[in-house]
C-alpha cells in the first residue's frame, strides 16, 4: 500500500509543472475553502468576506501569485452550478489573478471531479500539483489526498453519500471531521516522501497548519523550552519579561491540551528522530475565527493567519507575533511563523 502511494507521489513529483522562482517572486497558498451553495450548510460562508477582501485588497495589488491547493469547491455536498452561482465574486477574483497569469489551481479530493469533466472552462489549467524551484531546491505543492489509496471509489461514494443522504438531513462537516487517523497517516507519508527526497512539501487536506513539520502544539513546546533556557542564562535583567512570556505561552498550551480535538493535541513527532523541517500545511480558509495560508516572498516562507477582529482578538496582544491591519477593514494578518528558505533546505540536508 505504502509502496503504491510513493510510486504515485513520485510520478506526480516528476511530471508536474516546474516553475523557477527567485527572491523577487511572491506566492500565497490557500487550500480547503470548501465553497458551497451559500446556505447554512456552507462551511465557507462565515469567512467569505474575509477571503474575498484579502485576495482582492491585499494579495492582488501586491502582485502575488495565488496558488489554490485543493478542496476549493465542495463538490461532495453541492453541485458545481450552485457553487458558481453562490460565489460569483470569488470566482471573479480568481479570474483576475488568472488573467494576469498569476493563478495556479490544484485539485483536491472534494473538487476532484473538476479534473474529470468539463465545467465550461472552469477547470482550464487545473492541475494535480506544482513544483516551485528555488535555486534548484524543489518546493512540491499538492493537496495531500494522494497519500490514501482508491480515491476514485472513495470520492464517488462519499460524493453521492454526502449530497443525497447526509446533506438533506442537515449533517454538516461530514468529511471535514473524517477520521483523524487518516489525517495522521497523510502527514506521516507526506513527511517520509519529503524528507526522503530532501525537498519541501506543502499540503492542505488535513486542515491542520504545519510549519517545518511542526504543529502549533510542537511550536509552543519548543518556544517555552527556549524561553526556559534563556531564563537560565539571564542575569536577572530580563527575568520579568521572560516569565510573562512563558506564562502566556503555557496558558495557550494548556488551552490546546484541554480541547477535545485530537488534531490539536497530537504532537507532530512521527518518530523519535529530530524532525527535518520539510513538511508544511496551509491549514484551511474555513477556520472558526479566520483563515490560514502560506506565503513565499523574498526567499522566505511564512505561515500567516488572517482573522476578523470582531470574532477574534487572540493575536492582538501577543508581542511575539507581528500583526498588520488590512486598511479600512476589521481584518488582520498575523505572521505566525517565518523562516529563510536557504536555511530550511540546509537543515533538511543536515537532518535527512
Ligand atoms: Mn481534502
Amino acid at each position: 500500500m505504502k509502496k503504491k502511494v510513493f510510486e504515485k507521489l513520485n510520478i506526480l513529483f516528476n511530471e508536474c509543472l516546474r516553475v523557477k522562482i527567485d527572491d523577487a517572486d511572491k506566492f500565497v497558498i490557500f487550500s480547503d475553502a470548501h465553497l458551497g451553495n451559500g446556505g447554512y450548510q456552507d462551511d465557507f460562508k462565515q469567512n467569505s468576506e474575509l477571503f474575498a477582501s484579502i485576495l482582492q485588497k491585499y494579495y492582488l495589488p501586491r502582485n502575488y501569485t495565488l496558488i489554490l491547493n485543493g478542496d476549493i469547491e465542495e463538490l461532495y455536498k453541492f453541485r458545481f452550478k450552485k457553487i458558481v452561482t453562490a460565489w460569483q465574486n470569488i470566482f471573479q477574483i480568481f479570474d483576475e489573478f488568472r488573467s494576469r497569469g498569476r493563478l495556479y489551481k490544484i485539485f483536491g479530493n472534494h473538487d476532484y471531479t473538476l479534473s474529470r469533466r468539463n465545467y465550461k472552462g472552469h477547470n482550464i489549467g487545473l492541475m494535480e500539483g506544482i513544483r516551485l524551484e528555488y535555486e534548484n531546491n524543489p518546493i512540491f505543492i499538492y493537496h495531500g489526498h494522494q497519500t490514501a489509496n482508491r480515491l476514485e471509489d472513495y470520492n464517488r461514494f462519499s460524493s453521492l453519500f454526502g449530497r443525497f443522504i447526509l446533506n438533506p438531513i442537515g449533517y454538516k462537516n461530514m468529511t471535514l471531521n473524517a477520521d483523524n487517523l487518516s489525517k495522521f497517516k497523510t502527514e506521516k507519508i507526506a513527511y517520509e516522501f519529503a524528507s526522503g527526497n530532501k525537498i519541501i512539501s506543502i499540503l492542505g487536506h488535513t486542515h491542520r497548519p504545519l510549519f517545518e513539520s511542526h504543529s502549533k502544539i510542537d511550536s509552543l513546546k519548543f518556544l517555552i523550552e527556549n524561553l526556559m533556557l534563556e531564563l537560565n542564562g539571564d542575569d536577572g535583567s530580563n527575568q520579568l519579561n521572560l516569565v510573562e512570556k512563558i506564562k502566556m505561552h503555557k496558558k495557550e498550551l494548556d488551552i490546546l491540551y484541554s480541547q477535545k480535538k485530537e488534531k490539536y493535541r497530537r504532537s507532530g513527532l512521527y518518530n523519535d528522530k529530530i524532525l527535518a523541517p520539510c513538511l508544511f500545511n496551509s491549514g484551511s480558509v474555513i477556520g472558526k475565527r479566520g483563515a490560514t495560508g502560506i506565503e513565499i516572498r523574498k526567499g522566505k516562507i511564512a505561515l500567516v493567519y488572517w482573522f476578523d477582529q470582531n470574532r477574534s482578538s487572540r493575536f492582538m496582544d501577543y508581542d511575539s507575533v507581528r500583526i498588520k491591519r488590512l486598511s479600512k477593514s476589521n481584518f488582520y494578518r498575523a505572521i505566525l511563523k517565518k523562516d529563510n528558505l536557504k536555511n530550511i533546505f540546509l537543515r533538511i540536508r543536515l537532518l535527512t
